[in-house]
């Protein structure tokens, strides 16, 4: 059942695409047919499962946060200099950075056409908040870049707007169009924030911990953007040098000084964020544990495993 919905979602995804032959179409079905898992279409999905819901609204929203989702990673990877995504060349890398501003631009407002027959002011004042979340998660980061100051709530703070948010909306817009109760709306809204946090964390390891074949850029790719992240600030708990060098830490610096710093990061920093980034699974799985066990339950269970455990 949940695939057959997942496919009238990507059918809306694709009449997003197709048209003319402009670039902004080709771009587009370029980084929307790159694969990706679906994590927040099926969320929707099995959130609205909870209750009796608006079939239709309930897929549009699916459609419509993957749509914001993948206009984020095309801005993203313009602004990370990411040449790939998904094993795919990024939009700035096939076309240029003009087009990736441009692409953006139009997925989002695509996806707020798309939900706009919603008739619940709610809805929408929650959908936009999260949007504005993203953006300010991206400013903070921006204006972090090779500071020393940034502590570990600083961190938290930065990816929960950044990632955590439009997971945990995920788990909750479903909801938001059925007759569920309040206390089924707050674990799926709390499920969704510690697994998005996990999730975030992970990402954030394995940029330390995979390959460059994997990641589509170079391994240490976030220091070397001046991304202080989680195996960074562990390591620097556990190793002296790494704070040694991490007040050094600079634009400027060298490729050897980078080199460096990775690899102290990779031997005293994964072991600590990776008991963070379960501690967030545990809590996440507490509060699906909080809902009526049912087959919506099962197979989110299903997918924060999957989530959690990824080593891509
Ligand atoms: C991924 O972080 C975070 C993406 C959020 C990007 C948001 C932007 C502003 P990563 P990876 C650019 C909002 C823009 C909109 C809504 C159009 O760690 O490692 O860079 O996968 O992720 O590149
Ligand atoms: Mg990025
Ligand atoms: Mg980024
Ligand atoms: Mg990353
Ligand atoms: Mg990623």
């Amino acid at each position: 059942m949940l695939k057959g919905q997942i496919k009238e979602v990507e059918k809306i995804i694709n009449e997003i695409v197709s048209g003319d032959e402009s670039t902004i179409n080709t771009a587009s079905a370029h980084i929307l047919s790159s694969g990706g898992k679906r994590i927040r279409p099926n969320f929707v999905l099995l959130s609205g499962g909870f209750g009796e819901n608006n079939h239709q609204n309930l897929i549009k929203t699916a459609a419509a946060l993957e749509i914001v989702h993948m206009a984020s990673l095309v801005h993203d990877d313009y602004i990370d200099n990411s040449s790939k995504r998904r094993g795919t060349a990024s939009i700035h890398e096939v076309w240029e950075g003009q087009t990736a501003v441009q692409t953006g631009h139009y997925l989002l407002a695509a996806a707020l056409n798309l939900i706009s027959v919603i008739d619940n002011p709610l809805f929408h004042e929650y959908f936009s908040s999260i949007i504005l979340e993203v953006c300010y998660g991206e400013f903070e980061q921006l204006d972090d870049r090779f500071s020393q100051k940034v502590k570990f709530t600083d961190y938290l703070r930065r990816i929960n707007r950044k990632t955590a948010v439009l997971i945990e909306a995920s788990c909750k817009l479903g909801a938001m169009s059925t007759e569920t109760d309040s206390e089924q709306l707050f674990h799926l809204g709390r499920f969704g924030h510690f697994m998005g946090m996990s999730y975030q964390i992970i990402d954030d390891i394995l940029d330390y911990t995979s390959t460059e074949k994997v990641l589509g850029k170079p391994v240490g790719s976030d220091i070397r953007n001046g991304h202080i992240t989680l195996p960074v600030m562990c390591a620097a708990q556990q190793d002296e040098y790494t704070q040694e060098l991490l007040s050094q830490l600079s634009s400027k610096q060298s490729d050897d000084y980078f080199q460096l710093l990775i690899e102290r990061v990779q031997q005293f920093g994964i072991e600590g964020a990776t008991q963070i980034s379960r501690h967030y699974a545990d809590k996440a799985a507490f509060h699906l544990d909080q809902l009526p066990d049912c087959l919506e339950r099962q197979q989110m269970e299903a997918l924060l495993t999957k989530m959690t455990k990824r080593f891509y």
